[in-house]
């Protein structure tokens, strides 16, 4: 069975949200992630991945695969047929990880990280410094568009809602931004990134950062 490793609310909700989507079963492992320490047995994260990053996805031979882009693929490619990332070879699979890149350098590096992490007020002033410019560009492509690729679902939208999700709590109003509050909005629709939510929506009540 694969493994996901994770804290709740952090990056890795993409993850679950794409395997709850393709209904595949996984074991999820809880990773304190300032202790690096797997909660339920006490061992030490360091030993799944010398990054001491979620998400850690693991496979049932014991291979890890880090990077939120490389995992969210993956775990769409296990169900082609759901089409969670479109198919390789096809144009549309370069725009997916045009935005999966986006997400993951320009949003969660560039702003999200700094914001939740770093402890200098400096710091993190120079990080909200381009912050209106990312999401402004992503509110433009979805003013006319459900998706951010194609015309479904893909790990994409998993990837940018967790983004989203996280915007507010770092200090960035999406109703200054219609068409990404309507596009969260529609997001939350969907069944499985509410089971995602709520269930680590429950756990992070459990835990202390
Ligand atoms: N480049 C990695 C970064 C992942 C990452 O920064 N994850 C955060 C949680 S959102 C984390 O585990 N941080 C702990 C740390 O960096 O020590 C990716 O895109 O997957």
């Amino acid at each position: 069975m694969l493994q996901l490793y994770f804290w709740p609310m952090a990056c890795s909700l993409a993850s679950r949200i794409a395997l709850l989507e393709t209904g595949i079963e996984a074991r999820y492992h809880l990773v304190h992630l300032r202790s690096k320490k797997i909660l339920e047995t006490g061992a030490d994260f360091w030993a799944i991945s010398a990054k001491g990053a979620v998400p850690v996805l693991m496979f049932e031979d014991g291979q890890a695969l880090t990077e939120n882009a490389a995992v969210l693929q993956y775990i769409a490619d296990l169900r082609p047929d759901l089409c969670l990332a479109p198919a390789f070879g096809e144009p549309d699979r370069y725009r997916l990880q045009e935005w999966l890149s986006f997400v993951s350098t320009e949003i969660h590096k560039g702003f999200l990280f700094p914001t939740f992490w770093y402890t200098d007020d400096a710091a993190k002033a120079s990080a909200r410094e381009r912050i209106v410019q990312t999401v402004s560009i992503v509110a433009a492509h979805l003013e006319a568009r459900q998706h951010l690729v194609g015309e479904g679902f893909t790990v994409a939208d998993a990837f940018l809602t967790w983004a989203l999700l996280l915007l507010g709590p770092a200090g960035i109003d999406l109703a200054g931004w219609p068409p990404l509050a309507d596009y969260l909005r529609r997001m939350q629709q969907r069944p499985h990134v509410q089971e995602a939510v709520a269930i680590e929506r429950e756990l992070r009540k459990t835990v202390t950062f």
